[in-house]
């Protein structure tokens, strides 16, 4: 199906070549060790089996400020130090989600890696892609966009960025409270990415097959009506929690095929 879209659109495109892993949501900070481990474990094993890794956003729990690298604590020395060494073998792109926004280019270039816009078609062995962290998409979550239309202003977030450390650190402590309790309240259907909206962003681009994360609703996802457009979602990671639940995974492409791999299930596969 190369032609359901009439008029192709196609900026931002990366073209890569091999195999692809791409993970996001990995939400790592210091009270996650855990997940942190799954995570370099995940790395150590991308570094061998992987040409090429994308992370699609939600990397860090919160990001405050790309000046945190000048004295970083443990858990953010060993991430970076473990992404560096992956990059010296294999190209790394890293994307921004809604909780590291602030993600800049001078950790990228720290880690030898590149940043990637908001959105990006990935030009892969298996078809074209379009990629996005996904909160964007998520437009009935009213409280949520009014959110990330004022944390995206550059005046704001150069407020922010002149603020020490610590009151940065402070601030970001009580977005992240306010965002859980303000979630309890929300249905799933409003946290969910618009329909229309995924079909909107696939046919400017004229792709049919987008890969997401944000949701933490892993799965391939058909849109009825729009059969051949297809959202592939990835797994949020989570090795900490006290229920003793793991959850974590990524999507691979290779040949023709995508796979959608999500520790203790069974491996989604299809061509696009
Ligand atoms: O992230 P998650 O899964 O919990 O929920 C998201 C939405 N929430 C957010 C908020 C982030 O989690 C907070 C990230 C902190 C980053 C560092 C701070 C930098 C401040 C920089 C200023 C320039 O994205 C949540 C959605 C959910 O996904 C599902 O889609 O519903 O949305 C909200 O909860 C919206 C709320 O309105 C957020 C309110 C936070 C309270 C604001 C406090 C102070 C902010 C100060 C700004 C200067
Ligand atoms: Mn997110």
């Amino acid at each position: 199906m190369t032609s359901f879209w009439k008029k192709p659109r196609l900026s931002n495109k990366l073209t890569l070549t091999g195999k692809i892993w791409i993970a996001a949501d990995l939400h790592l900070g210091p009270d996650n060790p855990d997940t942190l481990r799954d995570f370099l474990q995940f790395l150590h094993s991308a570094q061998h089996q992987a040409q090429v890794l994308i992370l699609g956003g939600d990397i860090f729990n919160a990001w405050i400020g790309d000046d945190q690298i000048s004295r970083p604590a443990p858990w953010l020395a060993q991430v970076s130090e473990a992404l560096r060494t992956f990059a010296q073998q294999h190209p790394l792109y890293l994307m921004r989600g809604n909780r590291d926004f602030l993600l800049g280019d001078t950790y990228a270039r720290h880690v030898h890696a590149t940043l990637l816009p908001d959105q990006v078609i990935l030009d892969t062995s298996a078809g074209l892609i379009l990629m996005s962290h996904g909160d964007e998409y998520c437009l009935d979550d009213l409280d949520y966009q009014r959110f990330r239309y004022w944390v995206r202003k550059p005046w704001l977030q150069k407020l922010y960025l002149a603020c020490p450390l610590s009151l940065r650190q402070r601030i970001a402590d009580s977005a992240r409270a306010g965002s859980q309790r303000g979630k309890q309240y929300k249905s799933k259907e409003i946290m969910d990415v618009q329909p229309a909206a995924i079909v909107a962003a696939c046919e400017a681009h004229a792709v049919h097959a987008m890969v997401h994360g944000h949701t933490h609703r892993p799965a391939v996802h058909d849109i009825p009506g729009f059969e051949p457009v297809r959202r592939w979602v990835l797994p949020d990671w989570e090795s900490d929690s006290s229920e003793g639940e793991r959850r974590g995974g990524y999507i691979s492409i290779e040949g023709a095929r995508l796979c959608l791999h999500q520790w203790g299930k069974d491996d989604q596969c299809q061509t696009l």
